[in-house]
């Protein structure tokens, strides 16, 4: 890290934002350590952006949507960036190139900043990043944060875990097909944007959409989270949703439940390093790496209790008198 990397992420400098979260993707140790510095010199400028998750099944028309709907925020005044969180990009090179062409005038616009994520190996490790981005996000003096992903399942709950909201889009279509969407995951969304409500599949969102809506009157009565109808490609309804949210967040910040909601997720991500740094601990001496190896083949084999199991080995690694660092 170069000393002046935060000064310059402080004054919007974007190629200084873009090392940043390069920094923090970085898996090299000293890169770690160096990315640790750099948040914790930006911490407080940090916490002044609206978090979104944006998420949806592969092709619902999340790129699409938030192209649309960034280019209404950033014409409005707003400062917006976009985590793309690309789960194929390992495999095929990902989808990034078909992101750049269909955000390409959000892509071009001076108030807006556009970042794929390769998703790499594990979700913890995704989840630490794209939550450091957005604190290096918040720095840079963006106002408001997509954290975009598909909607795979598991991806959904991290993405809950480190936003103040997540806007679900979910396909056209009629009955109770959910249209590729677990039911578990259409619960945690306090938006809900029905895509492609344009020509010949508007009637089928109009449906698709009414029956989000009842379902979700059956679950959480009055407090269901609001159904919208929009198009990326006409642009119908995008003003609804960006008012939709606003006023998601003008309530949930009066009622102290958006501050309340930040402690808690900064809580569980200091207990979730905590846990994966006392793996990483174990594994840094090879007699404990051994052991955790075995302790996993045990557990696997149900021969060993985990509680147990771990008990036994942060006990040994204190005995050795580990050092994580
Ligand atoms: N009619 C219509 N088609 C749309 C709309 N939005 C997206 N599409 C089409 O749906 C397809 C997928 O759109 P994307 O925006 O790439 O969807 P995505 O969810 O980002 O897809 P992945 O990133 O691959 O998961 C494309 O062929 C788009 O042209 C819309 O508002 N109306
Ligand atoms: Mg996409």
């Amino acid at each position: 890290m170069t000393a002046d990397l935060p000064a310059r992420i402080a004054a919007g400098d974007r190629r200084a934002l873009a090392r940043g979260i390069t920094l923090v993707e970085s898996t090299l140790a000293a890169d770690r350590v160096a990315a640790e510095d750099l948040i914790t010199a930006l911490l407080p400028r940090t916490g002044g952006a609206l978090r979104v998750g944006v998420s949806g099944p592969p092709g619902v028309g999340k790129s699409t949507f938030i192209e649309s709907f960034g280019l209404h925020l950033v014409a409005g005044g707003r400062r917006l960036a976009v985590l793309a969180v690309d789960p194929s990009s390992r495999i095929s090179g990902g989808s990034i190139l078909g992101d750049k062409t269909r955000m390409s005038a959000l892509a071009q616009h001076p108030s807006a900043y556009i970042r794929p994520t390769p998703a790499g190996d594990q979700l913890g490790g995704v989840a630490r990043h794209t939550r450091e981005a957005i604190l290096l996000c918040e720095a840079a003096g963006f106002d408001m944060v997509l954290v975009e992903t598909v909607g795979v399942g598991q991806s959904e709950t991290a993405v809950v875990d480190m936003t103040d909201f997540l806007v679900l889009l979910a396909q056209p279509g009629g009955g109770d097909d959910l249209q590729g969407i677990k039911r578990g995951i259409v619960e945690l969304a306090d938006l809900v944007l029905v895509t492609k409500s344009d020509g010949e599949l508007a009637a089928a969102a109009g449906r698709a959409a009414a029956d989000h809506q009842s379902a979700l009157h059956l679950l959480h009565g009055p407090e269901a989270a609001p159904v919208l109808l929009v198009s990326g490609l006409t642009g119908a309804g995008i003003a609804e949703a960006a008012a939709a949210l606003d006023a998601l967040q003008a309530k949930a910040a009066a009622s102290g439940r958006l501050a309340g909601k930040r402690a808690g997720q900064a809580i569980s991500w200091l207990r979730s390093e905590l846990v994966q740094q006392v793996v990483e601990w174990l594994a840094q001496d090879p007699a404990l790496a051994a052991g955790l190896a075995a302790a996993e083949r045990a557990v696997a084999a149900g021969r060993a209790l985990p509680s147990a199991a771990a008990r036994r080995l942060v006990r040994e690694g204190l005995r050795m008198g580990g050092d994580s660092r």
